[in-house]
């Protein structure tokens, strides 16, 4: 663990959180992206100039991609350093309810997941891990809850995929689970798996700055990230992807593959 980059990135997260908590007090600028439902603030932008700023003037030589419209095309697996910022995950959480959104910071060196960050700013709880050191929440290590049956967990991830099937047997989770919940931020979903609070997280379409944090938590503790098939996931394709309990992952593929589990 690179004890000076972490201090450096605790300190720049806690600066950001503290910009983000300030304007909810008033109105906010809230622009659309591409839908009404993908929204975008001036926040999301401020933050994500604050943290790609810091990391330019500190690592120079390393490549950074960003959710608010930075290049992407420079970002491969073997570009050494690799720093990906998502400013604000759950920006409608953000705007709508003032509470239960995310900064996440992921790095990745020479395509291997390294470090990850993902900072609850109004819980102040700040997770990270570093590849070799673990996982902790500020400062303490985390020792996740395991659940060993899918029939003993609960299932998350967007309810509108649920609600209307939007990948084939996704219901069938909510049936042979103890029920669903849904938070809005997939940074905060996976993390809710990691600590055992749900047993599955699945999403169909998560980009890099979504996933990459959660990525590497999730290697450090040994937590299995694929498709819905089972193959292995290139976070760089969006697509879908389970995050699971390791005991409930394979139930997950073979309910989504049959629609039964068959004990
Ligand atoms: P965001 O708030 O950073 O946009 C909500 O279900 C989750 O999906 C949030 O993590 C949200 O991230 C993410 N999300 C929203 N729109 C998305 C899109 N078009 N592609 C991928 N993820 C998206
Ligand atoms: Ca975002």
């Amino acid at each position: 663990m690179e004890m000076h980059m972490h201090a450096q990135i605790l300190e720049w997260l806690t600066t950001a959180g503290e910009r983000l908590k300030a304007p909810l007090r008033q109105d906010l600028t809230v622009a659309e992206k591409t839908s009404a439902k993908d929204l975008v603030t001036e926040m999301d932008h401020q933050t994500e100039e604050y943290l790609l700023g810091k990391i330019h003037q500190y690592y120079p030589d390393h490549h950074t991609i960003g959710e608010e419209g930075s290049d992407r095309s420079k970002a491969s697996h073997d570009c050494g350093y690799l720093w990906i910022i998502d400013p604000i995950d759950g920006t409608m959480n953000f705007v709508k309810q003032k509470d239960h959104f995310a900064i996440v910071l992921a790095i990745y060196k020479d395509g291997q997941p390294l470090a990850g960050y993902i900072y609850n700013v109004m819980r102040d709880h700040c997770y990270y891990g570093w590849v070799g050191a673990g996982v902790f929440l500020n400062g303490e290590p985390v020792v996740p809850l395991e659940i060993s049956d899918i029939r003993q967990g609960l299932v998350s991830g967007n309810m509108d995929m649920y609600a209307h099937e939007k990948y084939p047997n996704c219901r069938k989770l909510l049936d042979y689970s103890l029920g669903g919940r849904y938070n809005g931020s997939g940074a905060l979903s996976i993390l809710d798996v990691l600590t055992g609070r749900t047993a599955v997280y699945l999403s169909l379409g998560l980009e890099p700055w979504d996933l990459g944090a959660g990525h590497v938590l999730a290697e450090i503790l040994g937590f299995p990230m694929t498709r819905p098939d089972g193959s292995s996931v290139d976070i760089f394709h969006k697509g879908p992807v389970i995050f699971a309990q390791p005991a409930v992952h394979q139930q997950v593929i073979e309910i989504l593959k049959s629609g039964e589990l068959n004990d």
